[in-house]
């Protein structure tokens, strides 16, 4: 399996271009993670607190989206995204762009580490370069949505350390993987609306 060692590349304008996806290291101190951690399970879906809205206005997101993009975007949605120990948990070859309607600019997606994220507990493993492709087609797969056309390459897995983000086009072909730990696995999704209106 291809692992990128992406937590040393500059997360500049020409590799989100050139691949699709950066990662943005430390966006998060680990205590802050704990407490978006601590966050969410005060929560109860779908049902926004006071402090889910503080975090999601963190200006830390619209921040780092501006050396990419050139401007920060406005916030469309957010989901923590947790995997069950030990569970084949995997989700397949998509698009975000397949679930959201973007009426005209594009869609980014944050993805944050809320505890490191490897191979083993289920990374994001993307299809370098696969966002210059445009919108692909897909079907429902359970509950969610899969590629029709599954990727020829195992694409690249990206780890995380807890706090890391990794920013990606929502044209970015991606799929995470089973998480084959003992214990449960955090990430916290934000996406953005880039450009038009
Ligand atoms: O790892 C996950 O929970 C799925 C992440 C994903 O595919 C996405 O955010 O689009």
């Amino acid at each position: 399996m291809k692992i990128a060692t992406s937590r040393h590349v500059d997360p500049s304008r020409s590799t989100y271009e050139r691949d699709g996806w950066v990662v943005a290291p430390a966006v998060l101190t680990p205590g802050e993670s704990e407490s978006v951690i601590a966050a969410h399970a005060q929560r109860q879906w779908p049902i926004v607190t006071d402090e889910i809205r503080e975090w999601i206005a963190d200006e830390r997101w619209v921040a780092s989206l501006e050396p990419l993009l050139g401007n920060g975007g406005r916030f469309v949605r957010e989901q923590l995204l947790t995997k069950a120990p030990n569970a084949d948990t995997r989700v397949p070859w998509h698009q975000d762009a397949a679930y959201v309607e973007a009426a005209a600019g594009a869609l980014v997606t944050i993805f944050v580490a809320l505890e490191p994220i490897d191979e083993h507990n289920g990374c994001l493993r993307m299809q370098r370069g696969s966002h210059r492709q445009g919108p692909i087609e897909h079907r429902p797969s359970g509950y969610v949505l899969e590629a029709v056309e599954t990727p020829a390459d195992d694409g690249v897995c990206v780890p995380l350390g807890q706090g890391d983000a990794v920013i990606f086009s929502s044209s970015l072909l991606h799929q995470s993987l089973a998480n084959r730990t003992a214990t449960l696995r955090r990430a916290w999704m934000l996406q953005f609306h880039i450009g038009g209106e």
